[in-house]
């Protein structure tokens, strides 16, 4: 019988609100995808979980889809609005033009990846630049919804969280149980405090992120919750340092935020899980994205790498208990963002004659 994925609110209806209309790309149902390269460099069994499989190629559709359906389900807005670092715009502006909403994003100048700047512009969205970081585009959005009938769509939007809280339970329905350790990068903070609430919800327990208590009244399908490892950049690590970082800079442009929205349910999760945050370089990000593209098969962008590179470090310190089940968040696909990843590589400039001899001796067969 035919049957296709039907996206994140159709399928786990039961255990998110309802919504009067479903504005769906079809999200989620992404790959979760053993790594026994990273089994053998941690002595653990790790699993990344390929979030660049979205429909815009990143986490942000799982949110998206609810905070979208929300505003089309609730009405009175023709407009919604968001600050980003590229991945939330260009969701934003795919499912702005399904549910027939005008779209505007406020960027940090000069700091957005290439693909996902052009994502936003094919979309439609009307696209605004501020001579600042993400931080103050978030600062803008806020105080910009509060006073014009125009919807916020960043993941303060407590909807953006319970589409997002659902990659917790594809992890579980994939394995069966909990993982015992999840590691993910951290920007905003919306995402580690999303799967938090999946995860608990999922062992019959809400957290403060819940938005009701339906997640009590439905047999439990998880016996345990995992630890939460959340990852940020060394230069745009506001829970390693305690404190909001002024001017956050990374190469990992998704996660270049230093006064994170979600700072207490990301705390919440930390210290409930029994987890910690910690925060990695710039040259281990790209050692984790190169690994991750040589020896998994998994292009992502540097900020997802994030993850795998913590997981990388905490192996280094003895941290990870051996034989331990580690699900790993890639978040965003490689593609947004070739030019970081293909650095000063440059695709032959001297081209061969058409012949196959002259390809047999370019290839040095
Ligand atoms: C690939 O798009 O904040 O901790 O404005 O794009 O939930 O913020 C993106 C964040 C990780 C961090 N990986 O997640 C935005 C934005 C990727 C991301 C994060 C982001 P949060």
């Amino acid at each position: 019988m035919a049957h296709q994925w039907r996206g994140v609110i159709n399928e786990y209806a039961e255990r998110l609100p309802h919504f009067k209309e479903v504005v769906t790309l079809g999200e989620g149902g992404t790959p979760l995808v053993h790594a026994p390269a990273l089994d053998a460099r941690t002595g653990a069994t790790v699993y990344v979980k390929v979030e660049g499989a979205n429909p815009t190629g990143s986490f942000k559709d799982r949110g998206m889809t609810s905070a979208i359906s929300d505003v089309a389900s609730t009405g009175g807005v023709e407009y919604v609005a968001c600050a980003s670092t590229g991945n939330t715009s260009a969701s934003a502006a795919a499912y702005a033009v399904r549910a027939g909403l005008g779209c505007a994003v406020i960027l940090p100048a000069g700091k957005i990846a290439a693909g996902k700047l052009a994502q936003a512009v094919v979309h439609g969205a009307t696209l605004v630049a501020v001579d600042g970081n993400f931080d103050d585009c978030l600062r803008i959005v806020r105080e910009l919804t509060a006073e014009y009938p125009v919807a916020l769509v960043n993941s303060v939007n407590p909807y953006r969280l319970q589409g997002q809280k659902t990659a917790a339970f594809e992890i579980v329905d994939a394995l069966g149980d909990a993982p015992d350790i999840h590691v993910l990068p951290v920007g905003n903070a919306g995402n580690i405090s999303a799967y938090w609430m999946g995860y608990n919800e999922y062992a019959g327990r809400t957290t403060s992120a819940s938005i009701d208590d339906s997640a009590t009244k439905i047999a439990a399908v998880a016996t345990k919750v995992p630890q939460m490892w959340g990852i940020q950049a060394d230069g745009a690590a506001p829970f390693v340092k305690g404190e909001p970082v002024e001017f956050p800079e990374t190469v990992a442009t998704a996660i270049r935020i230093g006064n994170p929205a979600s700072w207490d349910f990301a705390v919440e999760a930390r210290d409930n899980s029994g987890g910690f945050i910690d925060a990695v370089s710039d040259a281990e990000i790209l050692e984790a994205q190169a690994l991750l593209s040589a020896q998994v098969g998994v292009f992502v962008e540097p900020a997802s790498a994030a993850s795998v590179a913590g997981l990388l470090k905490a192996a280094a310190a003895g941290k990870v208990p051996s034989g331990a089940t580690i699900t790993c968040t890639v978040t965003g696909n490689g593609l947004k963002d070739t030019a970081t990843a293909l650095g000063s590589y440059e695709f032959d400039p001297n081209p061969i004659a058409p012949t196959v001899e002259a390809t047999v001796k370019a290839l040095g067969l």
